[in-house]
């Protein structure tokens, strides 16, 4: 007889708990807002669950056949961050790609036929796409941080710019994200377009904005993932907080963020410091 563990204490099931807890004490994920995939690795389900036993099958839009036979653990379409920590089997779903890549088995969750978040096809447009760059990128977390959300209304939206002023109110941000930040057109969210649009932006950066909506975030694990928006989103509290106090008068300079990527080993996306003196 085969013994299965209880999956409510797999370690990546506690994640998406804890993370999406704490989303939502941050104040980045009101009512169902927000959005978590996370790819899994045969060998971490396998101990919890019989693989062969498929509870239903959900087709999709979009082509994931890049995907095909990968395991997400998901939040469901609809539903609530606040309460995915006391009813972690609606509110979560283990998926599935088929072959195809037409179709998503549902292996665990989703109860009272529940369906994967809405944004499922940025998240694996965006899963493709950062597997291509970096093999070991996981997870994909799309939250509505507030002050980030702020400034797509006051700071111009140009990823340089909005990079370079990120990169001025901590000092951490560079080295978090030498990359800068992305930035798409506001677009009609849940759409394939949109999709494409973030995926096409992820081919060089792990963070990308959408105007007046929320940020989506890539990394390898779901603390990498988390801390690089929480980073992107202190800066932008910052910036709040500086404009509120009436603006800069002295800042991180230019040479400073060059000093201080040499010496954590970064590279800076070219274009936004002004050449070294
Ligand atoms: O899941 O955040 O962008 C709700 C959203 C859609
Ligand atoms: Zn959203």
């Amino acid at each position: 007889m085969v013994v299965q563990l209880d999956i409510l204490s797999a370690k990546f099931l506690q994640e998406m708990m804890k993370t999406t807890a704490n989303l939502y004490r941050l104040g980045w994920d009101e009512r169902n807002g927000g959005n978590i995939t996370y790819l899994l690795k045969e060998e971490e389900i396998s101990p919890y669950l019989n693989l062969n036993h498929v509870i239903r099958r959900v087709p999709i839009k979009f082509d994931a056949s890049e995907l095909a036979g990968k395991y997400f653990i998901v939040t469901g379409s609809g539903k609530y961050f606040k309460n995915v920590m006391d009813d972690p089997e609606s509110n979560l779903g283990i998926i599935r790609v088929t072959k195809d890549g037409k179709t998503i088995e549902i292996l665990w969750g989703l109860e009272d036929n529940g369906f994967p978040t809405s944004e499922l096809p940025t998240h694996f447009m965006g899963h493709i796409q950062r597997l291509k760059v970096d093999p070991n990128h996981r997870v994909i977390i799309h939250c509505h941080a507030t002050h980030l959300i702020g400034m797509t209304f006051t700071h111009p939206l140009d990823e340089i710019a909005f990079s370079k002023t990120l990169w001025k109110m901590c000092t951490e941000c560079i080295v978090v994200f030498p990359e800068g930040v992305g930035i798409i057109p506001w677009m009609v969210p849940g759409t394939d377009s949109i999709g494409r649009a973030t995926a096409e932006k992820m081919k060089d950066v792990r963070l990308v904005l959408w105007p007046h909506h929320g940020i989506f975030g890539a990394g390898t694990t779901m603390d990498e993932t988390f801390g690089l928006i929480e980073t992107a989103e202190k800066a932008a509290q910052v910036y709040t907080i500086v404009c509120t106090q009436g603006g800069v008068k002295q800042t991180i300079t230019d040479q400073q963020l060059h000093d201080l990527a040499k010496a954590f080993g970064v590279v800076p996306r070219p274009g936004v410091l002004e050449l070294e003196s």
